[in-house]
């Protein structure tokens, strides 16, 4: 890791200008079914030892439902900590290597998460942009979900509405100046949704979103998982405008190219979360909050 070498190109050049120009990127076939079916058993194995435990910690980030006979995890909080091959997935597979041709030269590693969305289970996620929770000094980071399921409109998978990321970053305070994690109805109900694109893609594809983009999901009322690996990074010249709320020993990371002697900002206000250095719960969790 701090490694230096030079990253394989794995994207065309019309692939990073739709990247820019609409802020989202799908690539299929990334990993492979063999790949994929080994992330699966260290998930599963996870999901075992999640029977043991009665409320939410450092890992686990249990749905209310969760109980020893029937495990029911909202999300695995940073994997790239608890197993050596989610850590070669954030730093070794060409997951970094497709970021640097975003980001690059020089990418830092934020943070990771594994959404699980369990059949019939899985609740969805309201709109919101990844901005509004972690602002950084410049605009280049962005989000990559690796599919460990096939994701199909049933099962939830992610919804992003193109460009989004070049207009503003939304309040995810509610009336009350809560911090909700999510939009405010009435942003949304002036959104073009007509133009979403739903990301249904087959295991082992990833879809890459930038950090502005609106994006959500539906809930998974088919009887089939849907497990979202996401890494997240940065610029190693965007500096994170808030303290990390990961508690991760990754966080910051540098995961190709060189520490810059530099920080580069965009113009413009950004609006700041509550400061969760003392611990984050999950988007679960606080947009649990609005339906309340
Ligand atoms: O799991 C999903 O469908 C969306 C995930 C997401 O946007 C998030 O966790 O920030």
């Amino acid at each position: 890791m701090g490694t230096t070498t030079a990253p394989t190109r794995f994207l065309t050049d019309a692939q990073v200008q739709s990247y820019q120009r609409d802020g989202y990127l799908a690539v299929r076939g990334v990993l492979d079914a063999t790949q994929i079916g080994t992330l699966r058993r260290v998930t599963e194995a996870l999901v075992e030892r999640s029977r043991a435990v009665t409320k939410s910690d450092a890992l686990f980030d249990l749905d209310p439902r969760h109980t020893a006979a029937q495990p029911v995890l909202r999300r695995i909080k940073n994997p790239a900590d608890n197993d050596p091959l989610y850590r070669w997935v954030t730093f070794e597979s060409p997951i970094p290597d497709i970021v640097a041709q975003l980001l690059g030269p020089a990418v830092r590693f934020h943070h990771s998460k594994l959404n699980m969305k369990g059949s019939l289970i899985g609740a969805a996620v309201e709109f919101h942009q990844d901005a509004a929770f972690y602002p950084h000094s410049n605009d280049d980071v962005l989000a990559v979900g690796l599919l460990l399921d096939d994701a199909t409109a049933d099962n939830g998978a992610m919804a992003v509405l193109p460009g989004s990321h070049r207009g503003p970053i939304y309040t995810h305070y509610d009336g009350q100046g809560r911090f909700v994690g999510c939009m405010r109805p009435d942003d949304v109900a002036r959104l073009d949704t007509s133009r979403a694109v739903l990301l249904e893609l087959p295991a082992g594809s990833i879809h890459i979103h930038h950090y502005r983009l609106v994006h959500w999901s539906a809930p998974n009322t088919s009887t089939r998982e849907r497990r979202l690996l996401i890494n997240s990074y940065a610029a190693a010249d965007a500096l994170s405008l808030v303290p990390d709320s990961t508690r991760s020993p990754l966080y910051g990371t540098l995961v190709r190219g060189t520490a810059p002697g530099m920080a580069r900002r965009t113009a413009g206000d950004m609006p700041l979360p509550p400061d969760f250095s003392q611990g984050y719960t999950s988007i679960y969790e606080l947009q649990s909050e609005t339906s309340r």
